[in-house]
Order: C-alpha cells, then structure tokens, then sequence
C-alpha cells in the first residue's frame, strides 16, 4: 500500500476515536482546510534546531508532533539549516524588542523563525505558531512579538500527601506521591506541556493548608523528581511551607522568625532544597490564617516572617509569595477589612524578594467580589493576585461557568491608586508591576486538575485552566478572544458552531451569577461551598455563618459597608468609593455587597428589591435551559462522547439552579413579606424540602 495513503488511513482512525478529552487543547487533528494545510506544509519541511538544551529539543518535538497530526505529514528535525530554505527554525537571538521569556516569529530568508531570548521563549514560540495553526490563521499575519506582562504566572495546586486535593472536583491529586521518586507517571509530561503551551512557568504543588512533610527530605526527593520532567517546559516547582516546620520536623524549641536557630534551620533546609533542586523558585505561605499557625503565634508580623523566609532564599533566585487571605474571629469586625487592617501598615516593610498573594476580592473567591483594597494601597509592595480556577464557589465540575469575564472584570478595575487618572491605575497594571514600578510581578491560579482522565472533570472547565494561562501572559486578551481560541483548538472549527459556543460560554457566569448570589450577594461559610444555604447561622464562629454576609432582615438585605455600617468602603481611593458609596447610584451587581437595601426600595430597572431578586433568581435559573438548547444546537459539529458528557452536566446544572433558586426564594420570602411576581411562579416544594436536599448532598 502506497504510505500516503496508509497515512490517511491512520490519522482518519486517529480522528475518529471518541474524544475522553486527555489532550486537552493540543489536540493537533488534522486540519480539514487543503490550501490552509499546503501553505503551512511548504513552510514546515523541516525543524532546525540551532543547540541542543532539552527545552529547544522540547519544542521541536512538540512542533514535530504537532505539525505531523494537523498537516498529516512527518516533518523531520535536523542540526543545522545551512542554505536549506522552507523549514522552520529555532533559535535563541537578543532583539531589543524581546522581554525574558518573550517570543518572535517571523519570516526571514525563506525560513519560517521562531526566536526567543531564553530557550522558554522559543518554546512559547513554538506553541505560538502551532496556536497559529490550530486556529487556522493564516501565516501572513506574522511577523509576531510577544513578551508575557507578568514574570511569575503560577498554577496553585491544594493537593495534599494523601493524594486528595481541597476544594478539587476532578479526582485525585496528579501527582502520585506514593510512586515517587522512583516512578515518573508519563502524565507529569503532559501536565508540563499544557502549561507551558499557555506561558505558564511555575507550580506550587502542595496545599496552603501544608503537611510538614514536603519539607522532609523524602518527599524533597519526590518533589525534585517532578521538578526534572517539568524543567525542560520551563516550569519552575514551588512549595507551599507549614510555618512551624522548624519544631515539627526540625526538633526545635520555637518557630519564632526572630529566633537565630529558628533562621539557621530554614537558611540550611533552603540550600538542601537547591542542592535537590536547583532551579527551585520559592515558597508559598499561608499563615495565621483560618487556624493556620504563623508569625504571630510568636507575636511577630506578617513581615517578620516572610523576610525570614526571603532571607534564607537570598542566595538563590527564589521568592516568597506570602498570601494576604486572613480574617479573625471577631463577632464585631467585618472580614472584608481584615487584610488590610493586618497588611496595610507592612506596606514597604517586605524583602525586596517577597510579593504578597492576594486574593481578587476581599473575602473568598464569591462569584463576584470587588476587587480587594489591598490592590489600590499597598503601593509599596508587589502584590500577586489569585484566582481560583477550581470552581469553590461555582458549582464544582457541573456547572459550566466559563471564569475569563471574572478574571477580566477584576483586573480591568480601577483601583484610582496614587491619583492616578482613569484607567492608569487598574489591578492588572498594579499587579503587572507598571503602576508602581516593582521588579517582581505575579499571577497566581488556584488549579481545577485532578486525575480525572479529562483533568478537569467538566469538560468545558479545561477553558478556565486555559483562559487563566492566556490572561496571564497577556491580560489585556479578551474573554472572547480566548473562548474563541479555545473552542476551535479544543471543540470544533464549525464557524456556526464556534460562534454558538463562545456565546453560551460568555453568558455562563453571569447566568451563574443571576441564580446563585445576583446583585452583589455573597454567599461564604464553613463546609462543602456547593449549594446556597441562606439559613445557616450556626457555627464556631459568627463569620463561618451564612447570615453574617447577607444579613437578612424585615426591613432588607445586604451588608452595609459605608459609613454607617462598617465603613469598610473607607478602605478604597475615593474615586472608587464615590462608584459604590450611594445606594441610588451604586451599580447593581455590587449593591448588596455595600448597601443594606429595603425590600420594597425601587432599583435602577424600575423593580423593587424583593422583585428584582426574584427576576434574577428566576431568570437565571431558566437561561440555563437556553444553555442546554444553545449546546444542543451544536451536536453535529461535536465528538459525540464529549456532547453527551457536557449535556448531561448542563441538565444536572438545570435541576440544581432551580434547586438554589427555590432555596433563596424560600428562605427570604417570609423576610420580605411579598409575594413572588408574576410571572414567576411560587416553587412547588417547600423550604424544609429544599434544606433536606442540602442535607443529603452533605451526608458523607
Ligand atoms: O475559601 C477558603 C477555602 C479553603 C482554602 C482557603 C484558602 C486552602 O474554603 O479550602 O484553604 O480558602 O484560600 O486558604
């Protein structure tokens, strides 16, 4: 049989496997476009490598692979160019426009060049140009540069030693702690290759909530084993550090910061890690926080121990990403202030090799917070923001809820910081670094990866893993832009299709938000963060409740954060407060996270409160069927084995929207005395069903 032929046969076995989704978005199938494919296949006929370092030879093997699925044709890797012209060239080169890990293509000398100043950029490169590929743009758009906007862009993983992962809805751990050092699961690879084809180049691979044991020179060695498969995808390993390690595994008296034993112990347990781990990056600290031990068990600051780590990292290029996430039990406080109130007067007191890791709103990853004041007055320090990716708070790995908008809504608000005028001063250039000219700038995402053989368990979540990556590198992309990217690389090149997709994604959180927490609800306490429980007012302490964030009353709901209540307002520039300190003028979907409002009060839509909640609460309970439909609508452009998959979940998401819409209507009917509008209708169970159905999904 002729080759060619035999090839065709192959690749068409190959495309016709049912999609279980492991490949993530580098699916590179063959593209189905002839011309684009012969343009593209005259400029591929060779990958030239310029050295040998195991990240050029990363991306040639992944052009490689890549180039022989989407072109159908082996493309051959050879030493050296010479005159040879039509092939593919990597190299590193020093152009001037070039950033630390930025990337150029471009067409010279009838080569196609993917140039980088660091081996990591011309790997980027090489994803950049397939990226290029799987979208089907065509090669004239190049030439292209590209640099990443924020140094440090770090995945999050809360994966614990035994292999089970907090807040993780997608199986277990990736990495099987048990199998290592000894035995590397080919899945680490792939782990590798998916982040950096987004520019992602560093992993914390342990939980805030940290065991002492990573520490420990048994699972140091599993860590280091880890490190050399990601090492030549430019990812750097992280740790995350259990404040008191020093007493727990280190048999001293005190963990006391200020304490020259104490110092000495994390100065040679440092040097051990780099011994180990020579291009370790740093660590990662919650502390005294949610019963997380700290600084100030020793009556010492935030400062006082992160410099303690900074300094046993000085010889090294690592960092300390300290998180701002601290609230204490104080009945009378409101947690909104908490971090600032614990961090604000530590501003220009960090090591030059500390960033603080903030969260984006100030209490807990809500489907829509403020931005965090942290952002617009701590000027003097680099702070790093962190999102979630896992969905905590948003219906785990059933709800289809695509996080871009979120992500864009944070960075794109204006913080006003240092009088700045609009526009100048926006969390992302804050977080950048631009604002206030800080060397270090970070970006950290709290994984959605699990064993699952899908990794994120909702098929359509792998677009929040994607999206976090993209955003990172460049945050000024679009949400849309990405969706778009993402679905013809992942689900289909079908422009009605993709065009449906990106649409129904677009919607999704704010859908989400309609039926979950509208109008600036928010919705935190202790337990499983699955379904609204409105009701919950019991706890250990008064903030682990649900009535404290709503504070539902007779006369209305919502916290009232401004001068009469608990001011936290005051904690913003006062352009920012201007926007949200009047309840008549405060835009809606922030209202209740700063005003308590009376039920019968007439909004902006010409709808009392208690009217307004129901139309959300409704409203978005029933867009999810348009969800469905809009998914429907694209069966014949989707592997069967993933529609099927995502279908099921949406009618999963369906049932519990109307569950969660029921569970707030009920419980806040009989605080507002009303009836529910036409031409909603009153939920045909009661609020004792609805708690009992909280109760079940919570039995273990
Ligand atoms: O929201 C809370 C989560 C905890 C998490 C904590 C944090 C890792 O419910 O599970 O702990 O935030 O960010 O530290």
């Amino acid at each position: 049989m002729h080759y060619r032929y035999l090839l065709f046969l192959l690749l068409l076995a190959a495309n016709s496997y049912a999609d279980d989704g492991y490949r993530l978005w580098l699916k590179y199938d063959l593209i189905n476009d002839a011309p684009q494919r012969e343009t593209y296949s005259r400029s591929a006929q060779f990958i030239a490598l310029t050295s040998n370092t195991p990240t050029l030879k990363a991306a040639a093997d992944e052009l490689q692979t890549g180039l022989q699925g989407l072109l159908g044709k082996p493309v051959p890797v050879i030493a050296n160019a010479g005159n040879r012209t039509g092939g593919i060239i990597l190299t590193i080169r020093k152009a001037q426009a070039l950033a630390k890990d930025g990337y150029q293509l471009s067409r010279e000398k009838g080569n196609l060049v993917i140039g980088g100043k660091t081996d990591a950029g011309v790997l980027y490169g090489a994803f950049a140009l397939l990226r290029q590929l799987q979208t089907l743009q065509p090669l004239e758009t190049l030439p292209r540069t590209s640099n990443p906007k924020i140094q440090y862009r770090l995945l999050n993983h809360w994966d614990n030693p035994n292999g089970s992962v907090e807040r993780g809805y997608a199986g277990e751990s990736l990495w099987k702690w048990y199998e290592l050092p000894e035995r590397l699961d080919p899945r680490y690879r792939d782990y590798a290759r998916a982040n950096a084809s987004l520019g992602i180049n560093g992993t914390v691979v342990n939980n805030v909530n940290a065991s002492a044991r990573f520490l420990t020179r048994e699972y140091l060695d599993k860590v280091a084993a880890l490190a050399t498969v990601f090492r030549p995808y430019g990812i750097r390993v992280y740790l995350s550090v259990y404040f008191p390690a020093p007493k727990v595994i280190g048999g001293l008296k005190t963990a006391d910061p200020l304490d020259p034993e104490v110092r000495k112990w994390w100065a040679d347990k440092t040097k051990e890690i780099y011994g180990l781990i020579p291009d370790f990056g740093g660590y990662l600290v919650k502390a005294n926080s949610e019963g997380e031990p700290g600084p100030q068990d020793y009556n010492r600051t935030h400062a006082d121990g992160a410099n303690m780590l900074a300094e046993a990292l000085k010889p090294y290029d690592g960092i300390v990403m300290w998180r701002a996430f601290v609230y204490k039990a104080d009945p009378k406080a409101d947690r909104f202030k908490a971090a600032l109130e614990e961090f604000g007067d530590l501003d220009g007191k960090f090591d030059p090799k500390v960033i603080v890791q903030v969260k984006n709103g100030p209490i807990d990853f809500q489907p829509r917070e403020p931005f965090s004041p942290l952002f617009g007055a701590m000027t003097k320090t680099p702070l790093s923001i962190e999102f979630q990716i896992t969905q905590e708070y948003m219906g785990f790995a059933t709800h289809l809820v695509y996080e871009a908008p979120l992500f864009k809504e944070c960075l794109e608000s204006d913080t006003y910081a240092k009088g700045s005028p609009p526009g100048a001063a926006t969390v992302a250039k804050v977080v950048d670094g631009s604002l206030n000219n800080h060397a270090l700038s970070a970006i950290a995402g709290v994984a959605n990866t699990g064993s699952d053989r899908n990794w994120t368990g909702h098929p359509m979540a792998q677009a929040n893993w994607y999206a976090f990556g993209r955003l990172a590198w460049d945050h000024t992309l679009t949400s849309e832009a990405i969706a778009t990217e993402w679905v013809n690389m992942t689900l289909t090149h079908e422009p009605k299709a993709v065009k449906q997709i990106t649409g129904l994604m677009m919607r999704s959180r704010e859908i989400y938000v309609d039926y979950n927490t509208p109008l600036g609800l928010s919705r935190p306490w202790t337990g499983v963060h699955f379904a609204p429980e409105p009701w919950q007012n019991k706890s250990s302490r008064p903030d682990w409740t649900a009535i404290y964030y709503h504070r539902v009353d007779s006369i209305g709901l919502g916290f009232d954060r401004t001068a009469t209540g608990s001011n936290a307002l005051a904690q913003y520039t006062p352009k920012v407060r201007q926007v949200w300190d009047n309840a008549d003028q405060c835009p809606l979907p922030y209202l209740l996270w700063f005003h308590h409002v009376p039920w019968t009060k007439k909004l902006s839509t010409g709808r009392t409160l208690w009217d307004e909640l129901c139309t959300r609460f409704y409203t978005g309970a029933d867009s999810v069927s348009w969800m469905q439909q809009q998914w429907a609508g694209v069966k014949p452009a989707i592997d069967p084995e993933l529609f099927a998959n995502v279908a099921g979940r949406l009618a999963t998401q369906r049932k519990e929207a109307i569950w969660w819409r029921d569970a707030w209507v009920l419980y806040l009917q009989p605080f507002a005395r009303q009836p529910i509008p036409a031409p909603f209708k009153k939920p045909d169970r009661s609020l004792e069903d609805v708690k009992r159905l909280v109760d079940i999904y919570q039995l273990r």
